[in-house]
């Protein structure tokens, strides 16, 4: 059975998957991620929680190959803003990416390295969101329970953290009258601070 080893499964309502490296990212992890910086340290005084678990499937390493990885982002908010993944372009450039959601209601935050270009996209079932190289993404929930996806990558793609961690994503998602609305960061902040 030469391709046996090319089966994989994933529970899409645990976001489970068998034999699937899991990398948890806890509240600590996220420092600079969340605009309200002061919310921020004052949620992490009280507890540390995992916000998020990603189980990824590596099958080779090579040029042409692929990989997958189920997300299971809880939900949650610092401040009004909701929980996040870290966010990143990937380390090869040019890699691409595909995200499907299976349960749950989110956005993705999409925001080109060139000219800042930047989009809010809803991420659902049967809507699934290319994600363009040169292109940082960033994933939240925007609901009640938590928000479990699949992304699809080149085996190369690689996480470039720190170019968007400095620049930061220019657009926030926050809870307003009980609705996810996307806002400019910086203008959010100085209507926060005029208060
Ligand atoms: C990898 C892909 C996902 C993310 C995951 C967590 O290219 O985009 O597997 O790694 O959604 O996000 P982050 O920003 O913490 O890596
Ligand atoms: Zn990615």
């Amino acid at each position: 059975m030469p391709f046996e080893k090319f089966l994989s499964s994933f529970d899409p309502e645990t976001g489970e998957v068998t034999g699937a490296r899991i990398t948890k990212r806890y509240l600590s992890e996220l420092r600079g991620c969340f605009a309200d910086s002061a919310a921020y340290e004052a949620a992490l005084a009280l507890a540390d929680p995992l916000l998020y678990s990603v189980s990824t499937v590596d099958y080779a390493a090579g040029e042409g190959d692929l990989g997958y990885a189920v997300g299971v982002l809880m939900p949650g908010r610092i401040g009004p803003e909701y929980y996040m993944t870290k966010g990143h372009l990937h380390a090869w450039r040019e890699a691409a990416e595909i995200y499907i959601g299976f349960k749950g209601d989110g956005v993705m935050l999409l925001q080109a390295e060139a000219n800042g270009d930047r989009q809010m996209l809803p991420l659902r079932p049967y809507q699934p969101i290319y994600v363009p190289g040169h292109t940082a993404h960033r994933t939240i929930n925007t609901g009640t329970v938590p928000l479990i996806y699949i992304a699809i990558f080149p085996a190369r793609a690689g996480h470039d953290y720190a170019a968007i961690a400095t620049k930061n994503f220019r657009q926030v998602v926050i809870e307003q009258g009980g609705q996810p609305v996307v806002l400019d960061r910086a203008e959010w902040l100085s209507t926060r601070g005029s208060r």
